[in-house]
């Protein structure tokens, strides 16, 4: 939409206040056609079968890549960061192996329900301002689940730079962070791109436990904790069980180390609090889906179903070492769903000592 410059930079300076008012830590402009480079890496990540059985990348590959295709009529791109930064060590429960680690990310409601709603509300309040100086305005928004490359946007919009580890990292964010996107027919003036500060930082690289940094900048999401806990479906390569340790759900390691996140900013939302905790394995292990679903009512958690949840439960009773956790996984055997079936018997070879990879060590 062509409207005089002054009327335009007027209108983002009180969009980034509005922003800040409805909670958002930090916002940022690009053009639509920001991220040239994004499609070709695309491209090669999916070719390679880095995505895994998360066949939504391999489609819509067109508008993903190029967000141009996705919504010609796009004159700016605003890219949102909504912190929910932690107040306690993501790493420490590693230790208590009888525990479930559960990703701080997913520790509260459901971000994508709790982004969007603030990204609908800074929207509407968009179209409402531009249309007071006779600017007629239109808008998308996006959290996660659309065919839209957050991070590289992200970065073009100067919110952060790409970290190592693949994820958006911010001077004064950290990376405790979720993106969110407006796309709007308004052309907002820009802001320059963040240039990347990793150095000869390799923290994030040398702390996975699975190894799924086939190179700095690249992930093979097949490896991923976060994928294999969340994603995969069936049972998970038995060489990369024991590395899953005790995280039953997502996977927080590689943006823990990060030097940056001592500048992390604090989260504004107090729906990301503590809410799941660390669970004993025993009483997880036990729930049938009635009893999932109301326990984990508008958390993240919920989407990957009884089943998926309680396989992931059997591996790590499985890497506990914990005997007197025989009987938990022990009636999980004659589940009616063969990955949990099938994790309950490799959990048991395992405590028992005859089967797993016994030498791996693991959080
Ligand atoms: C698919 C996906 C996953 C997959 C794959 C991860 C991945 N890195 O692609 C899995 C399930 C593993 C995953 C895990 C997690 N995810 Co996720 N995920 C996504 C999703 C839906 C798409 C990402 C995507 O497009 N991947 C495809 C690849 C090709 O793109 P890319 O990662 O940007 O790849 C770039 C680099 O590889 C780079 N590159 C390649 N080669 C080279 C070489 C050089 C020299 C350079 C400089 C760069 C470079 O270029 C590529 C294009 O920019 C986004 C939401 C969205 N719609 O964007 C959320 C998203 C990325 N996830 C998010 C989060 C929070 C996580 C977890 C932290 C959750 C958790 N705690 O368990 C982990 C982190 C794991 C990790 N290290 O990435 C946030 C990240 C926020 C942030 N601050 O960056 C997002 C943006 C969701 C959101 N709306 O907030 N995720
Ligand atoms: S989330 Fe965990 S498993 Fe995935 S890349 Fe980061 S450290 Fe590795
Ligand atoms: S841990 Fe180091 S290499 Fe990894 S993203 Fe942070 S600064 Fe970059």
């Amino acid at each position: 939409m062509t409207a005089p410059a002054g009327q335009m930079a007027d209108l983002r300076v009180r969009l980034f206040e509005t922003a800040r008012e409805a909670g958002f830590s930090a916002i940022g402009i690009c053009a639509p056609d920001a991220i040239p480079g994004a499609a070709g890496r695309l491209a090669a990540f999916v070719a390679g079968g880095r995505h895994g059985q998360m066949g939504w990348m391999a489609e819509r590959t067109a508008w993903r890549g190029d967000p141009t295709a996705l919504w010609p009529e796009a004159r700016s791109v605003v890219m949102l960061a909504e912190a929910y930064s932690p107040e306690y060590d993501p790493m420490a429960v590693l230790a208590h192996r009888d525990r479930a680690a559960v990703s701080c990310y997913a520790q509260g409601r459901d971000y994508h329900d709790l982004v969007k709603k603030r990204l609908k509300a800074v929207g509407r309040w968009l179209i409402a301002a531009a249309e007071k100086v006779s600017v007629p305005a239109e808008i998308k928004v996006f959290v996660d689940t659309a065919p839209v490359m957050e991070k590289p946007l992200g970065q073009a919009a100067g919110l952060g730079w790409q970290g190592k580890h693949t994820n958006l990292v911010g001077r004064e964010l950290g990376s405790w962070f979720f993106l969110g996107a407006i796309f709007t027919t308004l052309d907002l003036p820009k802001d320059l791109a963040e240039e990347d500060r990793c150095g000869s930082c390799r923290a994030c690289l040398d702390i996975c436990p699975t190894g799924a940094f086939p190179a700095p900048y690249q992930i093979d999401a097949r490896r991923c904790i976060s994928y294999l806990t969340i994603e995969h479906r069936g049972p998970v390569d038995p060489s990369l069980r024991p590395a899953l340790g005790n995280r039953i759900y997502g996977c927080d390691d590689c943006l823990a180390v990060c030097p940056w996140n001592k500048f992390a900013a604090a989260a504004g939302e107090i729906g990301y609090a503590v809410k799941v905790g660390a669970p004993p394995l025993a009483e997880l292990a036990a729930l049938d889906d009635a009893a999932f679903r109301a326990r984990f009512a508008g958390s993240p958690i919920k989407r990957i179903g009884r089943d998926r949840f309680v396989r992931n439960v059997a591996y790590a009773i499985g890497n506990s070492g914990d005997p007197t956790l025989v009987p938990h996984v022990q009636r999980l055997v004659c589940d009616p769903d063969a990955a949990v079936s099938d994790a309950a018997h490799w959990a048991l070879a395992r405590l028992s000592g005859r089967g797993g990879d016994q030498d791996r060590t693991e959080g």
